[in-house]
């Protein structure tokens, strides 16, 4: 039987998705090599392909010179320098699509839990203060009200769908208007700013979108408003996004994307009433990530019968 392709598997994705690789593959799982070098001095000359969880330095293409593709298990391809992957002749693969639905159920749900404080509310029962203080207090609504997505793509309109459920108003604002669909279009995301109630965050990282939400955007919110961020860190402007809360210039914020993750800044911690937080998980259920790593699966064992690649990037 011919020997099955080489695989190296710089950072781990979801364990059963990596095992079923196994199926079409030999997988070298560097993150958790004793000798990492070692692993690499082993096995660079074999590998063809790397699976990974965005991470995939130009350096390491260089030291696995045989490998010509990338397939990243995640939509968003922001830590992988696609320029150095061309320039090497290696093509890079992400998985769109099949988490649209997820990410989109996680933005309403840190959409509802800030506007009508759950997760506060939550710890209000737990700590005995309900028949203390005997009323917890009043909130914004969620239904009726006005929101407006910051990158209205495939995600973006899932969420704007779900938004409509809620009989919002919705707008949008994208570098470009999309045609046929029946939601206001804004151009300049401060005047879109300016509009809303709620704003919900959802293009790609990377250079174009670095602070896009910057300290105008947010006082333009303003001190009812709620900024929601499932899109990168990178792209709301985290100084900005503290100093604002703090002095009430925006209202509140629900995230789940830091720009230093793991590490979310200690002020956020503090503010329990108008800050929710989630560890970056907008596509973490089972079935969301098994059909990533299928996506990723699918698009290597094109690569390795010379088919054309399901989901390329470059
Ligand atoms: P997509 O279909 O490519 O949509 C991106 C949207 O953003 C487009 O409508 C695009 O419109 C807009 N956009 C891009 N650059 C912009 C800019 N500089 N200013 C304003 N709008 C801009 O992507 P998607 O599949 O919906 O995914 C979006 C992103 O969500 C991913 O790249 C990833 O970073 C993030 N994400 C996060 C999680 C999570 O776990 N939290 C999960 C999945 C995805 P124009 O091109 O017209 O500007
Ligand atoms: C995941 C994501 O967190 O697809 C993306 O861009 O941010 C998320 O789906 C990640 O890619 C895998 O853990």
């Amino acid at each position: 039987m011919a020997e099955k392709p080489h695989v190296l598997i710089p950072a781990p994705y979801y364990k059963p998705a990596m095992d079923r690789l196994d199926e079409i593959a030999t997988t070298h799982h560097l993150y958790s090599a004793s000798d990492p070098k070692k692993m690499i001095a082993d096995v660079a000359e074999k590998c063809v392909a790397f699976a990974t969880f965005m991470k995939c330095e130009p350096s390491l293409m260089d030291q696995v010179p045989n490998a010509k593709l990338v397939a990243n298990f995640g939509v968003g391809y922001d830590s992988i320098d696609i320029e150095e992957a061309t320039a090497r002749g290696v093509k890079v693969t992400n998985t769109p699509d099949v988490l649209n639905d997820c990410v989109a159920d996680l933005a309403l749900g840190l959409l509802i839990s800030a506007r009508r404080h759950i997760v506060h509310a939550d710890s209000f029962v737990r700590a005995g203060e309900w028949p203390v203080k005997k009323v917890y207090g009043f909130v914004n609504k969620v239904h009726h009200s006005k929101v407006g997505i910051v990158g209205l793509g495939r995600i973006g309109e899932e969420i704007a769908q779900r938004c409509a459920g809620f009989k919002m108003e919705i707008s949008y604002h994208n570098r470009s208007m999309k045609p046929d669909v029946p939601y206001r279009y804004y151009p300049d995301l401060v005047e879109m700013a300016r509009d809303v109630e709620i704003m919900v965050v959802i293009t790609p990282g990377g250079a174009a979108t670095n602070n896009l939400v910057d300290e105008k955007v947010m006082e333009a919110l303003g001190p009812k408003g709620l900024l929601v961020n499932v899109a990168r860190g990178s792209v709301v402007d985290m100084d900005a996004l503290i100093a604002c809360l703090k002095d009430g210039r925006l209202g509140s914020a629900a995230l789940d994307v830091f720009p230093d993750e793991p590490n979310v800044p200690e002020e956020l911690f503090s503010m329990r009433e108008n800050v929710v937080l989630t560890p970056h998980i907008a596509s973490a259920s089972h079935d969301t990530r098994m059909a990533m790593g299928m996506l990723v699966y699918d698009n290597l064992k094109a690569f390795f019968e010379g088919r054309e690649l399901l989901t390329p990037v470059n």
